[in-house]
């Protein structure tokens, strides 16, 4: 089994019947923080404030039926992961398959028997938390923490579709240690991580948005994507991280170029209305980046070039 922290679930009961909600809190108090609303209006807005790991949903609420909350959040994009266990003393022939129809994990039938409760809850949470974790694993680089090229490819697409819809620019960076080979060469493997290790502590660091992403592209190199930067904008933010690396003072082997350990950027822009802005080929920017780069270590690396 995969081990999640122990960090206690967010559980929300939505549900308007003040008896059901103190049963269901007494049965779940100790297997997750648990929130309330009592109608789907005010839940909607719970939701939005934090995504709970799993909702506890009645099927008859003041406002509009459980039925339709359950399946507003199956088709929201951002909720659509969360199991939906509905609360029901409806045994109507049919009733089973129109909650499983609308997305819902399980339901649990009325008058409540609190060990059965506890026990459907945390088999549901148990599998969310592990996917939860499994998805984090699958999109982060171990080593540096940072995002992984999965998560760059995919939020590549994602980015490069929003700018072309909202006529924004995009920047995509590469970033390279500048003669890295020598570093390992002279200092060892083990350093030569731990190397890596603090660049990509100040790569993260030097994300201003939470659109931005510092990912891990592969070896000694690294990949951003700025959505909503233009090549002005860019520049500015590249020249300033390429002055804090060498700020680090990382001593470098005796027999590179620098004291001290320096990067190599190359970046292109996607800019609305003229380069990339139409291109099918979705790795065009990509591309770019990389003969920048290229640019940037031949007219003799530590500096950025587009
Ligand atoms: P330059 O980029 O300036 O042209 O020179 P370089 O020496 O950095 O050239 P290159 O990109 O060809 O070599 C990168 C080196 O980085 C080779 C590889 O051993 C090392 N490297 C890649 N990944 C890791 C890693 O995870 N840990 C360590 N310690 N070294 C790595
Ligand atoms: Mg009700
Ligand atoms: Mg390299
Ligand atoms: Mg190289
Ligand atoms: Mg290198």
């Amino acid at each position: 089994m995969i081990k999640t922290n122990h960090t206690l679930a967010d559980i929300l009961i939505i549900d308007d019947d003040k008896s059901v909600v103190m049963a269901l809190h007494k049965a779940l108090n100790k297997i997750g923080r648990i929130r309330f609303a009592s109608d789907a209006k005010q839940a909607f807005v719970m939701i939005k404030e934090k995504h709970p790991d799993l909702i506890l949903l009645d099927v008859e609420l003041p406002d509009i039926g459980g039925l339709e909350v359950c399946s507003i959040l199956k088709t929201v994009q951002e909720t659509e992961s969360i199991p939906v266990l509905f609360i029901t003393s409806n045994t109507e022939v049919g009733f089973e398959e129109k909650v499983f129809d609308v997305g819902a994990a399980d339901y649990i039938v009325k008058p409540l028997n609190p060990r059965v409760v506890a026990a459907r809850v945390q088999t549901h949470i148990d599998y969310q938390l592990a996917i939860k974790l499994l998805e984090k694993l699958a999109h982060t680089d171990s080593m540096t923490g940072l995002a992984n090229r999965r998560t760059f490819d995919e939020r590549l697409i994602v980015e490069l579709k929003r700018a072309r819809r909202e006529q924004e620019p995009l920047t995509v960076a590469l970033i390279d240690i500048d003669e890295f080979k020598k570093f390992n060469d002279h200092f060892g493997h083990i350093e030569g991580d731990d190397c890596i290790k603090d660049i990509a502590l100040a790569l993260g660091n030097s994300m201003k948005r939470s659109t931005d992403l510092a990912a891990r592209y592969g070896g000694e190199e690294f990949a951003f994507i700025l959505p909503n930067t233009d090549v002005e904008g860019a520049n500015t933010i590249l020249s300033v991280l390429l002055q804090s690396i060498k700020q680090l003072n990382l001593t470098h082997a005796p027999e590179a170029k620098y004291d001290v350990v320096t990067i190599s950027i190359g970046y292109s822009a996607v800019i609305p209305g003229q380069k990339y802005a139409n291109d099918s080929d979705d790795w065009a920017v990509v591309k770019a980046a990389d003969h920048a780069l290229y640019e940037s270590k031949q007219n003799g690396r530590n500096q950025v070039s587009y």
